[in-house]
Parts: C-alpha cells; sequence; structure tokens
C-alpha cells in the first residue's frame, strides 16, 4: 500500500534522530503531493524543532501544501512545549490531509492532536503501520503508559552460560565497541553495590564517543562512601541510590529510596526523570528485576569462544527473540518482553 511506503520513510527519517533526541521520541514526516514527495523532516535534537516543522520547512513551493498530504509516525503535538504546536502549524498551513502513525499518549497531547485537526476540518488518518510507530519509541511509550523507565537488561555470558565471576572479560572488542554505543544512546545505566565494589566500572562510553549516560548505582548502606573509584570522579552525571540521604554534590545526586525492590528504585527513577535504563549487573539485580517482571528488552552477548565454568550461572528468562547480530566471536541477541 502506498500509504505504507511513505509511513515506512517515516519512520527512516525518524532514526536519523537516534541517540540524539531522547527522552523525546524520534519523528519523521514526509509531505506528499501527487504522488510525489515535496518535503521530508524528522526531530534531530532535542528541544529541537519537530519533524513537521522541519519538513513543512524543506518544501520549496509551499503554495502547494493545501494540495498536499502529510505523514508522521506520531500524532502531531497540540501543546507549547519547547517549540508551538504541530497540529496548529499543519493547519495554518491548510494541508489537504494528515496520515498519522501512531497516537501520542504522552499527557499534554494523547489524542488533542487530532482533535485540533479535525476541528479544523481536516482528513486525518489514524493507525498507519501503527504497531511499527510504536516500536521506533518503546522507552517513550513506556515511561508515559507504565509510569516507569523502559528496562533493558544487559549481560554477557560464556558458551556454556556462565556469566563473569570476578572481572573476567567475556567478550571480544566488537562487542565492547557496540556496548560504548550504547552507553552514548541511552539515558542511564544501572548497577548494584557489588559490581560496584569489585569492578570499579566507568560506565562511559570512552571507546565509542564523548557522550556518556547518567550513572546510577544503588549502595543502599553507602558502601562506597570514601573510596577511591571512578565512580564518584565527577566525570559525569552520578546517582546514588541509598537509604540515608537526599543530597547533590557536584556531579553525584544522592537519592533516597526506603528499600531495595525494584519498583522502588523504578519508581525513584522515574522521579527523576529517568526514561530508559540499561542495568549492567550484577547477577542478583539482574534476576530481581527478572523475578518482579520489570522488564522490557534483554541484551544477551554469548560468547562462542570462552567457557569458563568458575562464575556465576546467568539468569534465565522467557522473551520473544527479535533479533540476533553475530559480533566476531560473540553472538548478541536480542529478546523483546
Ligand atoms: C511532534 N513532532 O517531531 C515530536 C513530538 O518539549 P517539546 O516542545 O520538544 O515537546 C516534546 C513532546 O512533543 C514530546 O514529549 C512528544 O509528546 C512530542 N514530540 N511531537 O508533533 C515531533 N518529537
Ligand atoms: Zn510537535
Amino acid at each position: 500500500m502506498i500509504e505504507e511506503k511513505y509511513m515506512q520513510r517515516c519512520i527512516q527519517l525518524a532514526l536519523k534522530g537516534k541517540g540524539k533526541v531522547a527522552p523525546n521520541p524520534m519523528v519523521g514526516c514526509v509531505i506528499v503531493y501527487k504522488n510525489n514527495i515535496i518535503g521530508e523532516g524528522f526531530h534531530s535534537q532535542y528541544g529541537g524543532a519537530h519533524a513537521e516543522v522541519n519538513a513543512i520547512d524543506s518544501v520549496l513551493d509551499k503554495t502547494l501544501l493545501p494540495l498536499s498530504t502529510v505523514y508522521v509516525s506520531l500524532e502531531p503535538c497540540a501543546h507549547f512545549g519547547k517549540t508551538p504546536p504541530c497540529a496548529n502549524l499543519l493547519i495554518a498551513h491548510k494541508v489537504k490531509k494528515v496520515v498519522i502513525g501512531c497516537v501520542d499518549t504522552f499527557s499534554k497531547v494523547a489524542g488533542k492532536g487530532i482533535a485540533l485537526l479535525k476541528a479544523a476540518g481536516m482528513d486525518v488518518e489514524i493507525g498507519i503501520l501503527e504497531q511499527d510507530c510504536r516500536d521506533l519509541n518503546r522507552a517513550f511509550f513506556t515511561f508515559h503508559e507504565k509510569i516507569r523507565p523502559y528496562i533493558i537488561l544487559k549481560w554477557a555470558e560464556t558458551a556454556n552460560g556462565y556469566m563473569a565471576g570476578e572481572r573476567k572479560q567475556i567478550s571480544g572488542n566488537n562487542a565492547q565497541l557496540l556496548l560504548h554505543k550504547w552507553r552514548s544512546e541511552e539515558q542511564a545505566f544501572l548497577i548494584g553495590t557489588y559490581t560496584l565494589m569489585q569492578d570499579n566500572p566507568q560506565l562511559n562510553s570512552r571507546h565509542f564517543s564523548h557522550k556518556n549516560p547518567i550513572r546510577i548505582v544503588i549502595d543502599f548502606d553507602l558502601k562506597s562512601e570514601g573510596k577511591n573509584l571512578h565512580f564518584l570522579d565527577n566525570k559525569q552525571a552520578t546517582v546514588i541510590l541509598n537509604r540515608h540521604k537526599n543530597e547533590t554534590i557536584n556531579t553525584i545526586q544522592y537519592v533516597k529510596i526506603d528499600n531495595k525492590e525494584p519498583q522502588t528504585i523504578v519508581n525513584a527513577l522515574y522521579h527523576i526523570d529517568i526514561h530508559s535504563v540499561v542495568i549492567e549487573g550484577g547477577k542478583q539485580l539482574l534476576e530481581s528485576f527478572i523475578n518482579a517482571k520489570l522488564v522490557d528488552e534483554y541484551r544477551v552477548f554469548t560468547s562462542t569462544k570462552n567457557t569458563f565454568i568458575d562464575g556465576l550461572k546467568a539468569p534465565k528468562f522467557k522473551a520473544q527473540l527479535k533479533q540476533t547480530i553475530v559480533l566476531g566471536e560473540d553472538i548478541l541477541n536480542i529478546y523483546f518482553k
């Protein structure tokens, strides 16, 4: 179907914003006049112009707009945020028809954009490639609909199903590089106290770029206090979930929690505006989230080479396999819950 073809192009454009627009959604927009694309745009920078604005800007002959159809992967916004409402822009240009991939469930929009377009007498069609458009922004929709961050569990295991014990490297360089790319794309990375003290991780993206995530540790009893750890070096935004204090010192934010239950942790993360989080270990923390059914995605590296057995058995879980990627000596499997 021709409509799906244009919506597919919207998704392709939207993906150009990957890693640059979060926590906003990735959005793409295509403007079609008599079966020809006369304008394209996408949301390319957090706080910057929305997809529809860029698409309209790119149209050379604006007199064609009242005869054109606008395809957009997400419902045009209806609110004054960092930019004025896109629905108003489309109405001002009197576009003929708007085809929308999926509804925006952010409470300030949530159907209001569609209502504005319809009230202006515009022809509106909703739900073209709807599931693909929603999958594009799984983190965004999870945050607004489930009132918690999107949760990704990540670990590496040996060919025979073991996780690293005392800081033994399981994955090869390709896997490492991809992990560092993720560190530049996802908003936050979370570890437990044991991993912090044992591995002294930096949780940055040094092998890929200079865009680092917020690093978070559950250090309930503040065992890290006064220790010489990378985590406390003030080189990147850091959150310490603990039972003693709420306080911010330089780049370190201490956030008080009453217990270490996964639900308590995700509530705390939601309140400090964390939209997506990758849990990197250790095993106990990963399993507590699996048991609490608080997982949206699994990313598991499996070595084809390393088979040591003196580590810990890797977690077990049930989810739908979405993608398999071969990375040198490792295999990455991505599962959606
Ligand atoms: C659109 N087109 O390209 C995007 C939309 O703070 P602001 O002004 O950037 O608004 C962010 C919200 O706008 C975001 O939460 C989502 O509901 C919507 N994003 N809407 O019409 C776009 N990126
Ligand atoms: Zn907008």
